[in-house]
């Protein structure tokens, strides 16, 4: 529950009596049930962590309405199942991950709580949702930034409220990118033309410690080499268990 709302979320586990999580978000129209999110799932725990998979506010089996949903209510969404998470008896250290809108929620959550987060693994990062949103352009619709319309018609019968933008609109990633100090894998499709791979180089330079991995020919949706992302994810995490079992 994050404040009266319903949160749904799956838990699956390795073989292991304890060991760290994942928190796994979902992107914009998007639910914690998509293959290549299943996929990015599955990799992790080949690595040796669990995960948490959830529907954030307004999408999925979770609570509250598309309409109203903002990045403010994912972070809060974000915050509540990273509580929720500390109280897992079996939980050694917990991630966060997303995908797209759910990798800057993660990273917006990342740098609030740099002291509960030990790292972060972002996919297509929407770092310029805020950008858009500031310049009066959301998935191709025009608005005027100074002036929020009530409501805007995103796609296919999906209506997105002002409010949406006026968050969106007063969000800086940027200084929660420079919050983070713990270790960040970013993955970018090079053929994505939903969010440019461009913001993955340009966060990646303004984070402290991390690696880019851009995958030539890949989508938005990790669809065409799923098998290469499940790989970068599952060789990278490993890598970090195993330079934390030296550093203890
Ligand atoms: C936008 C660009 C990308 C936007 C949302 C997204 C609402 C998110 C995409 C995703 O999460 O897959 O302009 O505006």
């Amino acid at each position: 529950m994050d404040d009266g709302i319903e949160l749904c979320a799956v838990l699956e586990r390795p073989q292991a009596e304890r060991c760290p999580l994942v928190i796994v978000l979902h992107g914009f129209t998007s639910t914690k049930d998509k293959a290549h999110t299943l996929a990015a799932c599955g990799a992790m725990r080949a690595a040796g962590f669990a995960t948490l998979r959830f529907d954030l506010y307004g999408h999925g089996e979770s609570g509250g309405e598309f309409r109203q949903h903002t990045l403010h209510k994912w972070i809060s969404n974000t915050l509540a199942v990273l509580h929720a998470a500390r109280r897992l008896d079996f939980v050694t250290e917990i991630w966060l991950s997303g995908h797209s809108q759910g990798g800057l929620t993660a990273a917006l959550a990342g740098g609030m709580a740099p002291d509960l987060v030990r790292g972060l693994i972002l996919r297509a990062p929407a770092f310029m949702i805020p950008r858009c949103a500031r310049e009066g352009s959301l998935l191709g619709f025009a608005f005027d930034p100074l002036h929020v319309p009530e409501e805007v018609d995103v796609m296919k019968g999906l209506t997105l409220g002002g409010d949406y933008i006026r968050v969106a609109q007063t969000i800086h990633a940027e200084d929660a990118i420079r919050r983070f100090p713990g270790p960040v894998l970013l993955l970018h499709g090079d053929a994505d033309d939903v969010v440019p791979p461009e913001d993955s180089r340009k966060a990646a330079r303004m984070y402290h410690r991390c690696r880019l991995e851009m995958i030539a020919g890949e989508t938005h949706h990790f669809d065409r080499h799923p098998e290469q992302m499940e790989a970068l994810i599952r060789e990278w995490l490993a890598a970090q268990r195993m330079l934390e079992a030296q550093e203890e």
